[in-house]
């Protein structure tokens, strides 16, 4: 324990940053609130280009080592993580809660879990990952995952450790080095993953961690000539901001952004299904990138569908997100509940009539809300607001379902609820989104491709198309002879 550990429900944080292999304080701090009622959690230390460049020199120093280092050793070491992560569900479950307000039981069943499930799957996979050799006249084609190098990883704060391993776990299998900056809002379990790691045996330097806002770390890690990846998770006009950064060393981006998914609920469909298809989108207190939030029902049972999701939306209980039967927490910052209420507000201006919901309920809970009578471009259909917000529009035939679900700016997924199963192939074929569910919501294998198209992103995250951003592949075409012809 130092002046710089905070103890979150009994659990010792580190407030400092990770790099090589240290913990490095800053002369500056942020102030670090917990969402669910709105009290100090601590001071955090506040990374500036200073940091931001150290990190980076650690990483590349780290690099030749961790990249020469053998894919069975390096497997090993992911797998040591994920046992690290397992023995400390418990607590890394309850920093995240108390640190981004996410249900305790999701953490702890759900989330966590799976978080130590992205060390196992990436490091199993890297060691089946082989392209064929092939040939081409007499000539071998060797092709060869190389590690690209020191990858900067930026991550948003709805699911904190979640998304930032989906990141971190490939990239370390890849073979490269990383620098984690986690969002300001919660930076807590970034850093105890810093610590599981090195118990785990991760060389130092191969994992950093800088704190910060992004707009004082951002640009001195998304612009470092020496950075050869950048993963972000988060806002459009933030991933704008760092593709400007990164482009002047042409650095490889994946970005990872927004959604406006939609729901399309046919006149076919089982509607029980379709309505717990529908409360499903308050999860995490509406804040999750994929959620279907605009709901399209087919005019003949929009009606009835509106009067079940009501009912069944009357029986979630709002509150405390450590309880266990708590099924919407708070929203990450008042701030956050500020931008929410505005659009809502604005929607209502503009016409629109709230089913349930519509206003906030303190300064850190927004009451589960749906509207109806909402224009296809008005903002509340066109924008994300990242909140418990959903609106509800009709449709009368399938192709006014396609045009209204494809018609916004993003692609990020979409999901069906329909009995027939060629209506299902029929729409998906023409759907806009990297992710089609069909009677199903949040199924997610890890090497399945995840990403969106349009503004919600660049790139795939999983299986293969993890280590096809995370490496330089390799062509290596040898003569007939080999060596000896020349
Ligand atoms: O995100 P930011 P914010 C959407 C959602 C939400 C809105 C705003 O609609 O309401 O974004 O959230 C770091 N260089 N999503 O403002 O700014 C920042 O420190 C480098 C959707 O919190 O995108 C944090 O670590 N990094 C989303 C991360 O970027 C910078 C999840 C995300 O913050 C930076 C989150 C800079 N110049 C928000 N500026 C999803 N896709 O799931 C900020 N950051």
């Amino acid at each position: 324990m130092t002046e710089h550990t905070l103890t979150v429900a009994g659990v010792a944080v580190d407030t400092r940053h990770w790099i090589g292999g240290r913990r490095v304080a800053s002369a500056e701090t942020f102030t670090d609130v917990s969402p669910i009622d709105g009290s100090v959690i601590g001071e955090i230390s506040r990374g500036t280009a200073l940091e931001a460049a150290a990190a980076v020199a650690a990483a590349k120093a780290a690099f030749p080592a961790w990249a020469a280092t053998s894919r069975a050793e390096r497997a090993r070491i992911l797998h040591a993580v994920a046992d690290g992560v397992e023995k400390r569900i418990e607590e890394l479950s309850i920093v995240e809660t108390t640190d981004n307000g996410a249900l305790l039981r999701s953490h702890r069943r759900g989330v966590m879990p799976r978080v130590a499930h992205n060390f196992r799957f990436f490091a199993d996979w890297l060691l089946k990952l082989e392209h064929e050799d092939f040939e081409t006249r007499g000539h071998t084609n060797h092709v060869s995952w190389d590690p690209a190098g020191p990858s900067v990883l930026i991550t948003p704060w709805n699911a904190p450790l979640m998304l930032a391993t989906w990141k971190v776990a490939p990239a370390l299998a890849a073979g490269n080095t990383v620098v984690l900056k986690p969002a300001e809002w919660s930076p807590l379990t970034a850093s105890l993953l810093a610590d599981i790691a090195a118990e785990a045996g991760l060389p130092a330097g191969v994992l950093n961690v800088v704190q910060g806002y992004g707009s004082e770390v951002g640009d001195a890690l998304t612009s470092h000539p020496d950075v050869r990846r950048i993963s972000f998770t988060g806002s459009v006009p933030t991933a704008r901001r760092i593709a400007e950064s990164a482009a002047g060393n042409l650095t490889p981006l994946s970005l990872e952004l927004g959604g406006k998914s939609p729901l399309l609920v046919f006149a076919d469909a089982d509607l029980d299904l379709a309505v717990d298809l529908a409360v499903e989108q308050y999860d995490n207190a509406g804040q999750v990138c994929l959620a279907a939030t605009r709901f399209l029902v087919e005019e003949s049972v929009a009606k009835e569908f509106t009067r079940r999701f009501v009912e069944k939306a009357a029986t979630l209980t709002q509150g405390d997100p450590r309880h266990e039967t708590t099924d919407i927490g708070p929203n990450i910052h008042p701030r956050q509940l500020e931008k929410i209420d505005a659009f809502v507000q604005r929607a209502l201006a503009a016409g629109a009539r709230a089913v349930i919901g519509g206003h906030r309920k303190d300064t850190q809970y927004y009451a589960p809300t749906l509207l109806t009578d909402v224009a296809q471009d008005s903002e509340i259909v066109q924008e994300e607001v990242f909140g418990p917000v959903l609106t509800l529009q009709t449709f009368s035939t399938e192709e006014e379902a396609v045009r209204l679900a494809n018609d916004t700016r993003f692609g990020l997924a979409a999901t069906l609820a329909t009995a027939d199963a060629e209506r299902a192939e029929r729409v998906t074929a023409q759907l806009v989104a990297g992710t089609v569910w069909v009677n199903c919501f949040f199924v997610r294998d890890l090497q399945a491709p995840f990403g969106g198209s349009r503004h919600s992103g660049v790139g795939r995250e999983g299986g293969t198309w993890s280590f096809d951003f995370y490496c330089d592949v390799k062509n290596t075409v040898t003569a007939p002879n080999g060596w000896k012809n020349h």
